[in-house]
């Protein structure tokens, strides 16, 4: 079986889930060997206001080779040199042992070397854990489980960066987890995931695609968290990806600091946890929907050559969910070895390497990577081109 239906919120248990957004089918974005379609439909948890997908496809389609490095961006690497450097701050313990699930191409766990760490990284994709390999990190090829977890060695700090929201049973993740964080220097667990609340302000719904099986607020995490005991101290807001929040959360005694209850007040003040905000955004995203199409056609018609920059999971949805194809985008860039020469799921464009900027002077650069605008767009000023910003309203620059 390709995928299962969720029947019970993977935080709380609850049953009472409300369907509040339903896009259609479309094809997986990072498979670029199959257009195969599934349904995306997003559920809310009444009881601790989770929001998931209504399917969860097999872990295995997803991800036992992938597309995505993380490295490819400047604007990553140093985000990943400053939570190492913050983490290095917490935990004030002599050279530390972290391990980092889902490790992608180490490019966290190269700035944790360099802050003077031991490190370990678990990633299911072979072609990524290889990378880890060659950079001699320290990797186990595997999904974290009670498998890969049996093979590490107790470890000062574990982190996960946007893999907690990939992940169908959470409970089981946090509770190996936690059994593997040293008791004696306080281990804490640091994870990274988008937050619900920039993707409903900003309308990135570009975001929701089959591997992001959650869409997490801070009360179903702590919610989450403190049933397994392993309480969240600390919670921040980031910018990375459109907004993020990061959490550290610790099982042993570590006083919980004031930002856990602030965000929470917050939460509850802004009304997210209230189905009507959730109604609201479905309407928001009609409105990409009809100008993104209207504008490329429109310069179709007039003879501009438009490309797009970063052939990224979220763009390929995007270009799905707006019925969007080769007619208008004449081709996408991306620095990934692993997507140049491939075709786009769906939408059937061609993914090119820089070089094919200088080559083909577009009039227009549709960025895809939106999250990365100022390094976009700083890579191609020279070109002279105008830019098109998808999210969170349709926008030339
Ligand atoms: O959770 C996920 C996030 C964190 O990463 C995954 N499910 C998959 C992936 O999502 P994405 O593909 O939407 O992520 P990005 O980081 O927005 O993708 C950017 C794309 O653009 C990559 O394919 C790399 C490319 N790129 C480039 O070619 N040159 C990016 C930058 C910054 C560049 O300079």
């Amino acid at each position: 079986m390709d995928y299962k239906k969720v029947i019970s919120c993977r935080c709380c248990g609850s049953n009472n889930l409300v369907k509040y957004l339903d896009l259609g089918e479309v094809p997986l974005a990072n498979n670029f060997n199959s257009s195969k379609s599934y349904p995306i439909e997003v559920l809310l948890c009444m009881d601790c206001s989770l929001s998931m997908l209504s399917i969860v496809v097999n872990p295995l389609i997803l991800y036992s080779s992938y597309p995505y490095h993380s490295s490819v961006s400047e604007t990553f690497k140093n985000h990943c040199g400053e939570m190492a450097k913050t983490i290095k701050d917490i935990l004030g313990t002599p050279n530390p042992l972290v391990c980092d699930i889902a490790a992608n191409d180490g490019c966290l766990l190269e700035q944790f070397r360099k802050e003077g760490f031991y490190t370990l990284g678990v990633e299911p994709a072979e072609n990524l854990a290889n990378e880890c390999e060659k950079k001699n990190l320290g990797v186990i090829h595997g999904f974290w489980d009670s498998e890969s977890s049996k093979r590490i060695a107790a470890c000062d700090v574990i982190t996960a960066t946007n893999v907690f929201a990939h992940v169908d049973d959470i409970k089981t993740f946090v509770n190996l987890a936690k059994d593997k964080l040293r008791c004696f220097h306080k281990g804490i667990m640091v994870i990274e995931v988008p937050y619900l609340d920039n993707l409903l302000n900003y309308v990135q719904f570009d975001t929701i695609y089959h591997e992001h099986l959650s869409y997490f607020l801070f009360k179903p995490l702590d919610v989450l968290f403190k049933s397994l005991g392993i309480p969240i101290f600390r919670v921040e807001k980031i910018p990375i990806h459109g907004g993020s929040l990061r959490i550290y959360a610790c099982p042993y005694e570590r006083p919980i600091e004031d930002s856990v209850e602030h965000l929470l007040m917050e939460e509850e003040n802004s009304n997210l946890w209230n189905l009507n905000t959730y109604k609201d955004f479905s309407e928001n995203i009609e409105f990409i929907r009809e100008d993104l199409p209207f504008l490329l056609y429109s310069l179709n018609e007039e003879g501009k050559k438009v490309m797009g920059y970063g052939a990224s999971a979220k763009g390929i949805s995007l270009l799905n969910y707006c019925e969007i194809d080769n007619e208008v985008i004449h081709s996408i860039v991306d620095e990934t070895p692993d997507k140049q020469g491939k075709r786009t799921p769906g939408s059937d464009i061609p993914i090119v390497p820089f070089d094919a900027f200088e080559k083909e002077k577009p009039d227009f650069i549709l960025l895809l990577a939106w999250n990365f605008k100022d390094e976009l767009i700083k890579k191609t000023k020279h070109l002279g081109a105008k830019y098109i910003v998808p999210i969170p309203q349709v926008e030339i620059l």
